[in-house]
């Protein structure tokens, strides 16, 4: 037994399970943490300058390095900040222990200024949400909300810390971290049914997804489609790096469009889903997105996913490596010799029109777009791909200048690519900083939309104040492009009412040097591979503001 405070005994709690960064914007609830934060050096504090920040630079953290992440937030006004980022968090699956401040108990009870449900609040996108009653509790919750956070499906949880609790003082033990053991493979039976199943189709299709990245199953997926010589097509939501984009089978990532995805789908007897919730979309449409009755066999861990809208013949709710690891082998000793020769031909049938196939058209295209002015937004995005070296991690959120990001930049690493999931925007730069923190061997660059910046512009802070080697490259095309794009396509109006950036314009680069961060504006195109090029290589935070075409 140790004699220790509420507020020393959580920080020591969060440094056993892991933690190394705490994300937080502090208030008077959280001034016992403040305050402790003296005797825990080891522990550095992240403060980001709102919360929907906060909770947004810890996902970014964990995306881009898949440990376990803390971030604290001030009490009701501040968890409902937070909510926009915890909803991205929630959608990732993101292992995160987000913890609020509250009012003393007792005094909660007289509704004081800032005081709220935040257990309720937080309920929805969370796996666990708890408020701490006695100290006496504080090490148990503290361990099982890390557990529950990172035992698959992963996913944030919720602790609200009173202010008596965390002052309070008390004999209590720590405990010990538990990490659950969930790469479990499937049974004998099980994986010969699902080896005879796949090699009895002829147009077999994989469609990989997060947990490819999660289950770090990048080669054990690249064997599969190799064995098979079938097509590889990324999850509609192509959120991270889930396959390695230069195999020769890896035909791009699934359009977010209904009719298309069932088009391309219907081309084939059988879907193999790997770690995926495959054809997530994002606008309504009449049509389904997968053809009807299409057999899928599907493996993951993320149970709610697992024939979550279409059934499937076979789900087995495994570890994608591990799983692979072992149908691969099942696979080529079933399949014997001739399932080799069939793999060849088919991968030679796939190389006209694979990814690789489709850069290089694409490369061809847009280099015709060098030198208009104004700038092309997919000539930057070439520009950007062509001047990141190969150890960067990219965060795009570029939106409509981001069309052609991931079918230019090729995935070649678990961490290095990561792009806003749930279609909250404003997650980019804050999670950019976060990557950045997690990584700092690595340059991280930051495509954003101007639009999307602005919902978190202050990250520009952090960035500063911890000097991070993060290049951002802010698109400006004056306004939310691609709501103008919608309101044409969908409703046939170009009146576009509160979707510009003028009278007046912003000055991108000029509030990046207020925040305390270098930048440059750019309005020619040919300057940009050179100016992309000094500021990554330079290794500080560096903004570099595009002024790119506006037409809708
Ligand atoms: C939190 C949140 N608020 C509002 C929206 C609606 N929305 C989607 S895209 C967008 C505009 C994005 O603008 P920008 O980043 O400049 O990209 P552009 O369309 O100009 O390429 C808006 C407002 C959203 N998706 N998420
Ligand atoms: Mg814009």
């Amino acid at each position: 037994m140790t004699r220790i405070t509420g507020r020393s005994a959580f920080l020591s709690l969060l440094k056993d399970e892991g933690i190394t960064h705490l994300f937080g914007n502090p208030g008077t609830t959280e001034l016992p943490i403040m305050h402790a934060l003296k005797d825990h050096p080891e522990l550095t504090y992240v403060m980001a300058m709102q919360e929907s920040l906060v909770v947004a630079m810890a996902d970014g953290f964990n995306r881009a390095s898949g440990r376990l992440v803390a971030c604290n937030v001030h009490v009701a006004p501040g968890l409902g900040n937070a909510m926009g980022s915890l909803y991205n968090a929630h959608f990732t699956g993101t292992p995160l222990i987000l913890t609020a401040g509250q009012q003393e108990q007792g005094h909660g009870l007289m509704e004081p200024l800032l005081y709220g449900p935040l257990v309720r609040m937080a309920e929805p996108l969370v796996k666990w949400a708890v408020e701490v009653t006695r100290l006496e509790d504080l090490p148990r919750i503290v361990r099982r909300a890390a557990k529950i956070a990172t035992t698959p499906p992963t996913g944030p949880v919720f602790i609200s810390l009173p202010g008596d609790i965390l002052n309070a003082e008390a004999d209590i033990e720590l405990g010990r971290s538990t990490r659950v053991d969930a790469r479990v493979a499937p049974s004998a039976e099980a994986l010969d049914a699902l080896a005879k199943r796949i090699l009895s189709a002829e147009r077999p299709v994989i469609v990989v997804g997060d947990e490819i990245v999660k289950s770090n199953a990048h080669d054990e997926a690249a064997l599969l489609a190799s064995r098979l010589g079938c097509p590889v097509y990324q999850q509609t939501v192509d959120c991270g790096a889930h396959f390695v984009s230069d195999h020769p089978c890896y035909m791009g990532a699934l359009p977010r469009n209904q009719q298309q995805t069932s088009k391309i789908l219907g081309a084939y007897d059988l879907l193999i889903v790997l770690g995926s919730d495959p054809v997530r979309m994002s606008v309504h449409s009449e049509h389904e997105p997968l053809p009807y009755g299409i057999p899928i066999v599907q493996i993951g861990l993320v149970d709610n996913d697992l024939a979550k809208n279409f059934p499937a013949e076979i789900a087995l709710k495994a570890d994608v490596r591990e799983t692979l690891r072992v149908l691969v082998p099942a696979i080529e000793s079933a399949g014997g010799p001739s399932l080799g020769k069939l793999a060849l031909d088919r991968i030679e049938s796939l190389k006209p029109r694979n990814w690789s196939a489709n850069r290089e058209r694409l490369v061809r295209e847009i280099s015709q777009k060098k030198g208009a002015v104004p700038i092309d937004p997919d000539w930057v995005a070439l520009q950007v791909v062509d001047a990141l070296p190969s150890n960067v991690i990219l965060v795009d959120e570029g939106l409509t200048s981001s069309r052609r990001m991931s079918a230019l930049r090729a995935h070649r690493d678990r961490y290095g690519y990561h792009q806003m999931a749930s279609g909250g925007i404003g997650w980019g730069l804050p999670a950019s900083v976060g990557a950045s923190l997690a990584n700092p061997d690595r340059p991280v660059v930051c495509y954003s939309g101007d639009g999307s910046a602005m919902y978190s512009i202050q990250s520009l802070w952090t960035a500063a104040h911890h000097n991070l080697p993060l290049t951002v490259v802010l698109l400006n095309n004056s306004g939310y492009r691609i709501i103008k794009q919608r309101l044409q396509a969908f409703h046939g109006s170009r009146h576009f009412v509160g979707m510009d950036f003028r009278e007046p314009s912003i000055d991108f680069a000029g509030i990046a040097r207020s925040l305390g961060v270098r930048a440059t504006r750019v309005c020619e195109g040919d300057k940009l591979l050179d100016i992309l090029s000094s500021a990554i290589e330079r290794r500080a935070p560096e903004l570099i503001e595009v002024l790119v075409d506006d037409a809708v």
